[in-house]
């Protein structure tokens, strides 16, 4: 079985798709659209993906180094709509271990469940309605292909 580090032999290719992102041992579409939170998981799932699941400051930092770029908001897969309050990553149900909170959020205004940021929050996370529309970020293990 292959896992990441068969990225450093010289007779394994790790590439992304086109339109896809590498950083690290993953690639990631940043949308150009905006859905609703939903809407965006099931666009990510369509394309063997899930709504990206950010993990370390290192990797918040890489998306917001896109998400700069673009302009606007995003999407993440992180939620509390089973239980107020206690966020997971929606794709795994594990806690988040790593946050990056914008100062006073999570606030839960009006009823907000799931996981945005980049806009005017820039590289800090806020919780919004789900049913808005943000633009959203899909992630994906890398593909390993051997070649020779
Ligand atoms: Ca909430
Ligand atoms: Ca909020």
């Amino acid at each position: 079985m292959l896992t990441t580090d068969a990225c450093a032999f010289q007779n394994v290719v790790c590439q992304c798709k086109n339109g896809w992102i590498h950083h690290s041992t993953s690639c990631y579409y940043f949308s150009d659209n905006t859905k609703s939170w939903d809407t965006s998981s099931a666009s990510c799932q369509a394309h063997h993906a899930e709504l990206a699941v950010i993990e370390t400051m290192e990797e918040n930092t890489f998306i917001w180094s896109e998400m700069s770029k673009l302009g606007g908001s995003f999407w993440l897969d992180g939620t509390d709509e089973y239980s107020e309050g206690q966020w997971e990553w929606a794709s795994t149900g594990d806690a988040l271990d790593y946050s990056n909170w914008y100062p006073g959020e999570p606030n839960n205004d009006g009823g907000e469940d799931c996981l945005m940021t980049g806009g005017g929050y820039k590289t800090l996370w806020n919780d919004g309605h789900c049913e808005s529309h943000n633009k959203f970020i899909c992630e994906k293990k890398l593909e390993n292909t051997i070649v020779g």
